[in-house]
């Protein structure tokens, strides 16, 4: 017996990184001496993000044995019902990262203005953003939901934090990543030098690396949207479905397959995976919107993430992560996965204009 625990022992410190099974503390670790940016304070700040996913996965898990379903009875800045997880989730955010002395302050999905660390905590250089439940109408049916959250780091270093700080494009992040509460729970981890992907060990409660350097292929037969919205779509998104709807015998020359979880985390992370593009435009539905997800806590993130796995984010005219935003809550279109698509419907736009 003691050669063969010799012999895996060995084994296992010959293998890839990639098939080395070892935790997000090592992982961000040995990041930070191969590439030297992330210092402590981001460190601590990913790791008590990391911990507080855990906490949200055991109330998500709960379901209807802990009380967390239905509605809050209470509406966010968007007007929207705020689930009982959404309130837990934000405040098991909050709590977690208050103290650390890692944070200016932090902007949630689910409230109006941003949160600045109290005077009674020390106050750190980075600006934590956030969806703290995002796929909120999927949490009673029992389907796929997450977190999703953006790193900034606070310009300029005169004391305090104002909503400006946080007003920065997507492509100063510093780190960004979401959870998915799904069969696994899965961390999805950027810090600027690719992307790499934690399941939670339940028997241990560690964050266990299970993917790095992932990549999107860069061509898919798989595209995500609402189909109920088409009468409402733009030209170029309309001309751009239809052609894949076509399928061998349209102009595409291939068929496609459709994907709709209506939880972002859920579909972005089947895209990562396995390729695919994700399209949430803007529409005529309310056409003074440019669309319906947020650029600062979802489409900022997500373009990031999607961005160093070698895919593509535009809002159908430029990349996501050069909009500069004007307000916190603003919303953005989203077309996002397999470069070569995202390119193709970005240049349908272009045609268009
Ligand atoms: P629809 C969830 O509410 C969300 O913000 C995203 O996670 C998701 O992609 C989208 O909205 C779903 O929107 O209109 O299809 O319900």
């Amino acid at each position: 017996t003691a050669t063969t625990e010799i012999y895996t022992l060995s084994l296992h410190d010959a293998l890839p990184i990639r098939m080395k099974r070892i935790s997000l503390t090592q992982y961000l670790v040995e990041q930070q001496r191969e590439h030297g940016h992330i210092p402590g304070q981001l460190r601590l700040l990913i790791e008590v993000v990391a911990r507080a996913c855990k906490r949200i996965a055991i109330a998500v898990n709960k379901g209807a044995l802990g009380d967390v379903l239905g509605s809050a009875g209470s509406e966010n800045v968007q007007g929207e019902v705020q689930k009982k997880l959404d309130v837990i989730s934000n405040e098991v955010l909050i709590e977690a990262n208050e103290w650390g002395g890692h944070l200016a302050g932090m902007a949630s999905e689910e409230m109006d203005s941003i949160h600045v660390v109290p005077n009674r905590y020390p106050q750190g250089e980075y600006l934590l953003l956030y969806d703290p439940l995002d796929g909120s109408s999927n949490i009673d049916v029992n389907v796929s939901i997450g977190t999703i959250f953006s790193v900034l780091r606070k310009v300029g270093h005169a004391r305090g934090v104002s909503e400006e700080d946080f007003l920065q494009p997507g492509k100063h992040q510093a780190a960004a990543g979401y959870c998915v509460y799904g069969p696994q729970t899965t961390l999805v981890l950027t810090v600027g030098s690719g992307v790499a992907m934690f399941t939670l060990d339940r028997e241990t409660g560690s964050w266990v690396l299970t993917q790095d350097e992932v990549h999107i292929p860069e061509d898919t037969k798989e595209f995500a949207i609402n189909m109920s919205n088409m009468r409402h779509w733009a030209p170029p998104v309309k001309r751009y479905i239809d052609e894949c709807l076509q399928g061998k015998e349209g102009p595409r020359a291939k068929d496609f397959n459709m994907r709709w979880v209506a939880s972002m985390v859920a579909d972005v992370h089947r895209i990562l995976t396995r390729g695919g593009i994700f399209l949430y435009p803007w529409d005529k539905r309310e056409p003074d919107k440019p669309g319906k997800l947020r650029l600062m806590y979802e489409a900022n993130p997500m373009a990031f993430i999607v961005e160093q796995a070698g895919g593509m984010a535009t809002n159908g005219r430029q990349r996501i992560l050069d909009v500069a935003p004007g307000k916190l809550h603003e919303r953005v279109s989203v077309i996002l996965g397999s470069k070569n698509e995202v390119a193709r419907v970005t240049g349908y736009h272009a045609e268009a204009e």
